[in-house]
């Protein structure tokens, strides 16, 4: 392997402008890092799909992770699968995300398909080891003492309180999902907790960020106030 940095990006939702400032700072070199994204491109911003067609492309780059987030998941429910969130996307950030692959799909009749099977083939987690230490990536963590092969993906993408309170595993856990404001008003830079790095920051609230981390030297960039 040797990585000289191990890169994660947490949710952009549609913040297009506050993501690139953020990976500008950063300056990605593909030869040498490694990127993972975390997941939740879309929904609650305004360009919802350039952030998700930024994913796609990046995603085709090597050494670039691109893992799937829960409003990828209620996007790909609510026009392919049919399943119990297929509901609320809409209700959470999804109507402009539609209305947007809307007139994309009025111009490029086959964008949606690429869209749902670029969702279906984003893994859950990302997983290495580097110095015997474990490092793994997820949208939102996962059942604390349930081998990870094990979690079901509504696991992976949705859980909070409970893996915040009991994960207590020697893997770091780098996690998107639950904005730091959540947790403590104001607060716009990433959380260390234990062997948890919370990386949401908010990037759709007023003063949110988009955060990204090495995880090897804690080293971190945001976007700029915008
Ligand atoms: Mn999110």
């Amino acid at each position: 392997m040797g990585y000289e940095r191990i890169l994660a990006i947490g949710d952009m939702h549609g913040n297009f402008d506050r993501l690139l400032s953020v990976f500008h700072k950063v300056q990605f070199r593909p030869e040498k890092d490694l990127l993972i994204l975390l997941g939740d491109y879309i929904d609650r911003g305004s360009e919802n799909l350039r952030c998700l067609r930024w994913a796609m492309e990046m995603s085709e780059k090597e050494n670039v992770i691109a893992l799937r987030g829960n409003h990828e998941q209620m996007m790909l429910e609510y026009y392919a699968l049919k399943g119990e969130y297929s509901d609320i996307w809409l209700p959470n950030g999804g109507s402009a995300t539609k209305r947007e692959m809307d007139a994309w799909m009025k111009r490029d009749p086959g964008a949606l398909r690429r869209v749902l099977d670029f969702i279906l083939a984003r893994p859950l987690y990302h997983r290495l080891e580097v110095d015997g230490q474990e490092y793994i990536f997820c949208h939102a963590g996962w059942k604390p003492g349930v081998p990870l092969e094990e979690q079901n993906e509504e696991t992976l993408l949705w859980i909070r309180s409970e893996f915040y309170r009991h994960y207590e595993g020697d893997a770091i856990a780098v996690v998107g999902h639950t904005p730091t404001e959540y947790f403590d008003s104001g607060h716009t830079t990433p959380i260390f907790f234990g062997n948890i790095i919370l990386l949401d920051t908010g990037s759709f609230l007023p003063q949110g960020k988009i955060s990204c981390i090495d995880v090897l030297t804690r080293q971190v960039w945001q976007s700029d106030s915008m």
